[in-house]
């Protein structure tokens, strides 16, 4: 997607409705794959329950605290304001339709977690963060609130280097304008890193889980495929009771820290599956989060299983 250097505003709304449809598979050593073959039906020799809420306490020291200044509203590439991390924003979106939008450096390998809470009492809370650079292969994250009023977290894992924006919107105003705003519409964005608490695993082993929220992510990590080629699959849709998850699978090289790979959708499905021909040895990190809207059953199996 080729994106003038003025017009943010324009870029925001360009890459919020393409975010469910990133480039996969990414290419990338060792030789990953993703989706498209069927996966090896192999019973799981190994069953657990990942305890999995990715990240445990708050990480990143005390908050900075912080207000915005006008204008923030991504018109121009320099009207954007800046957030210092781990910190708290105070703002408010106002008048109607104000968008405010905060440059962020953010590390990759790191889990974040945003918390958007509504501070007046009339907004409903939309949070969104991605990399403005273009043709990045860095997924956007997203919460969009349902309820007037109520907080919302984003938790997300960087995957890549990139130059990115935390925006703040009412979500009655995404994707188009529809006059929400005024001096009641407050808020505080809360960003800052978590440190990640992954689920250990040994292939080949079948974990379930469940994401704790829309925008939350589930953290499995490894050390070694024995030599082996392997593949992971995720099966939400696909499952004996097909829940409402729309996944996306990630890789990454925590050793180099380096993303391997990324896929949103497997061949024919919303399920999301990634591998490799090559074996691996070191640290790997494995990232599922959700691309979708429907929070009513977050439940998916992933599979870890090595190639012949
Ligand atoms: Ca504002
Ligand atoms: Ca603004
Ligand atoms: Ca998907």
């Amino acid at each position: 997607m080729r994106v003038a250097p003025i017009g943010l505003g324009l870029l925001f709304v360009t890459l919020v409705v393409s975010c469910s449809s990133d480039p996969s598979p990414v290419e990338g050593s060792p030789t990953p794959d993703a989706g498209g073959r069927d996966s090896a039906a192999t019973p799981e020799p190994d069953s657990g329950t990942g305890a999995n809420d990715a990240g445990a306490d708050s990480g990143g020291g005390p908050l900075t605290e912080q207000n915005e200044v006008e204008p923030n509203d991504g018109k121009t590439e320099t009207e954007v304001g800046a957030m210092t991390l781990p910190g708290q924003m105070t703002g408010k979106l106002d008048p109607a339709n104000d968008v405010d939008i905060f440059g962020v450096t953010l590390t990759p390998g790191e889990l974040y977690e945003w918390t958007l809470t509504p501070t007046g009492g009339e907004l409903t809370p939309h949070v969104t963060v991605f990399d403005t650079t273009p043709n990045n292969l860095n997924p956007t994250a997203l919460v969009a609130g349902t309820t007037k009023g109520a907080p919302i977290t984003l938790q997300h894992f960087v995957l890549r280097p990139g130059k990115f924006v935390a925006a703040v919107r009412d979500s009655r105003n995404v994707p188009n304008a529809s006059g929400a705003g005024g001096p009641a519409f407050g808020y505080t964005l809360v960003g800052r890193t978590k440190a990640a608490a992954p689920v250990a695993v040994t292939f080949p082993a079948t974990k379930t889980g469940k994401l704790a929220s829309l925008g939350a992510v589930d953290l499995y990590t490894f050390t070694t495929t024995n030599g082996k080629g392997f593949d992971i699959v995720l099966r939400a849709e696909r499952k004996a009771q097909p829940s409402t998850l729309d996944s996306r699978l990630s890789l990454f090289d925590i050793t180099k820290k380096q993303a391997i790979i990324t896929n949103d959708n497997a061949a024919g499905t919303t399920d999301s599956q990634i591998g490799s021909a090559n074996g691996v040895t070191g640290s790997y990190m494995v990232i599922v989060d959700n691309e979708g809207t429907n929070p009513a059953d977050l439940s998916y199996e992933l599979e870890f299983s090595l190639r012949p």
